[in-house]
């Protein structure tokens, strides 16, 4: 029966269907609703995730938050409704890549031709003698497995103060693609040659161009929308409650970039320690969220860390809004719907 006193509410048996129906439902970790997908999306410590739409699912790739020396390999995840996710376990394993043996970690994936392209950190590197960096492996899949590129690292070396860690590489509207990255409170961009091996120096010769903004310190991001370029990056530090986003915008991939504000940040309702994200872009609608990792409120491991899935707004004359992290997530949005 309709309650009298709002016709367009569901009778009780309905409700009590819809209840039921709920508990059919594999939703994430958090508080998981009907239809939700609950924070953290899944079961695990995990961080820095890149979230893309690949063969017609979302996929999540994230580094597996462990110890330095035992983050060896990276899984990643696959959902067709950002509620239930399918875990691909060892997708990149450090066994397969010569020259790296430890700190695997902030993969960023694009689709290429055929190939997807996993660019990664590993090692850790603390000076130019040491061997390590940004690396490339590649796979005719998104669920890998994915094979070392190169036989050496892509990017190897301190260029203007930045560790060469965080890659993220995108392709801009004429069809350049460029890696942005670093550590250290530095952010360097460069144009990848066409085939990923190396790089295409700029006009002025300069191979390496830093376009670090204020209060950056990792975790770069680059998102295009009407004829604008968003960059976002990480400040504070990754191990304690205040790591945050905050972004730019400019006119043209390597800026001038000038800080407007945070975005992302801890709640002490909800969790702390939000940063190190993408931005995922549900195809053929206007809906846009952020994907990252953040700490379960008072864990003091500080590899503690989940991913979790918010929506990302903006506002009509283009600035991105602050974002409500929540425990509940995102609502069902089966892709291609
Ligand atoms: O996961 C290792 C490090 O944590 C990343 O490089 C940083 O960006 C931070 O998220």
């Amino acid at each position: 029966m309709t309650s009298p006193k709002n016709p367009a509410s569901p009778s009780r048996a309905a409700q009590r269907l819809m209840f039921a129906l709920s508990l059919l439902l594999v939703p994430g970790q958090g508080v998981g609703q009907a239809g939700r997908a609950g924070n953290p999306i899944f079961p695990g410590w995990y961080a820095d995730p890149e979230a893309h739409v690949f063969a017609h699912r979302y996929w999540v790739y994230p580094t597996t938050s462990a110890p330095y020396d035992e983050q060896t390999y990276m899984d990643a995840f696959s959902s067709s409704d950002l509620v239930t996710w399918t875990k691909h376990p060892r997708i990149l394993d450090l066994e397969d890549v010569s020259w790296a043996r430890r700190a695997l970690w902030a993969p960023s994936v694009v689709e290429k031709d055929g190939w997807y392209y996993l660019f990664f950190s590993a090692n850790d590197i603390q000076s130019d003698d040491q061997v390590g960096g940004i690396g490339v492996a590649r796979s005719r899949t998104p669920d890998g497995p994915f094979e070392d590129y190169l036989g050496r690292p892509l990017i190897d070396r301190f260029h203007n103060g930045a560790q060469p860690i965080d890659p993220f590489v995108f392709q801009d509207q004429d069809g350049t693609w460029y890696i942005t990255y670093g550590g250290w409170r530095h952010c360097n961009i460069a144009r990848l040659k066409d085939d990923f091996t190396g790089f295409v120096p700029f006009d002025d010769g300069t191979t390496f161009r830093e376009i670090t903004p204020d209060g950056y310190v990792e975790g770069s991001f680059m998102l295009m929308k009407d004829g604008k370029y968003y960059f976002m990056w990480s400040e504070g530090g990754w191990t304690g409650p205040d790591y945050a986003v905050a972004y730019a915008v400019a006119s043209s991939p390597t800026g001038p970039f000038e800080r407007v504000g945070k975005i992302l940040q801890q709640d002490p309702a909800v969790a702390t320690g939000a940063g190190h994200h993408s931005v995922l872009h549900a195809p053929g609608s206007d809906k846009w969220y952020i994907v990252y990792h953040r700490r379960p409120l008072g864990e003091t491991d500080r590899n503690h860390r989940v991913v979790c899935i918010d929506e990302l707004r903006f506002s009509p004359d283009g600035r991105i809004l602050p974002v409500v992290i929540t425990k509940e997530g995102v609502a069902r949005d089966s892709i291609g719907r």
